[in-house]
């Protein structure tokens, strides 16, 4: 309830009232919010204030507005552990969601300088370039482009690929997979990009490449993903240095 006594501010208020009922289940994902007039007869308070704490809502991306529909409840951001070194499919599954992919394109194409480089292999020797829409429950979370030197990993299917990479490299062709570093970047999608991922045009993306190695050293994989920004946070646990 709305305690106007209270020295936190009545926009503050509201929204810390609106996140508990989306935690609790209360508001469900998609659910149409009342709207701000309703909010500000049922609170006696300004619509200014209403919207502002909705405002807040929606840049945080607890709520999510349609033109001309209204406001609903977004879907809950999959939070993401930013520990170990591990795959879209392990990751899926270690919180009980079924992954899948959807491939988009699958060939052996002449290295280009930027790419034979990080995989310290001569320019256009043949790697991999696998493209694959990454889904969780159904439901499009990454699109992924990865290389591979294709004299390194070998007998690659589009079978194999429509599961995991990780498992295949690991039990399949008996690589261990050492380690890897990652940039995350924002990025606004393309319009071929919104359409893969099923969001709005021009959205908001997490741009996140990483360099895996083998444990001894040697360049595994060169992958460029974009993540769903309104389905994706990342934690991490820093210790003070
Ligand atoms: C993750 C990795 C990607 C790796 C893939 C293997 C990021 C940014 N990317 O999506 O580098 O190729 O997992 O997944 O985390 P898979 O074993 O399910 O095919």
């Amino acid at each position: 309830m709305i305690d106007k006594s209270s020295p936190l501010p009545i926009y503050f208020q509201i929204e810390e009232q609106l996140k508990k009922q989306i935690d609790n289940g209360e508001l469900q994902p998609h659910d149409a919010l009342p709207s701000e007039r309703e909010y500000a007869e049922q609170f006696q308070i300004s619509r200014m204030t209403v919207r502002q704490a909705i405002n807040n809502l929606v840049n945080d991306g607890y709520l999510y507005r349609q033109k001309g529909r209204g406001t609903f409840v977004a879907e809950k951001k999959l939070e993401q552990q930013l520990v170990g070194l591990t795959s879209f499919t392990e990751d899926m599954k270690a919180r009980g969601m079924e992954p899948s992919s959807k491939l988009l394109s699958f060939e052996i194409i002449p290295a280009s300088e930027k790419i034979a480089t990080q995989l310290q292999i001569d320019t256009y020797a043949p790697v991999y370039e696998i493209k694959r829409i990454r889904l969780a429950d159904n439901v499009p979370m990454a699109l992924e482009t990865v290389y591979m030197s294709a004299n390194l990993i070998k007998g690659l299917t589009e079978e194999i690929i429509n599961q995991s990479l990780y498992q295949y490299i690991e039990n399949q062709s008996g690589l261990k997979i050492g380690q890897a570093t990652q940039t995350f970047e924002s990025s606004i999608a393309s319009d071929a990009e919104t359409v893969h991922l099923k969001i709005p045009k021009r959205s908001p993306i997490l741009l996140i490449q990483r360099n895996t190695y083998l444990e001894n050293g040697t360049p595994l994989e060169v992958v460029r993903s974009l993540y769903r920004a309104d389905r994706y946070k990342f934690t991490i646990t820093m210790a003070r240095m």
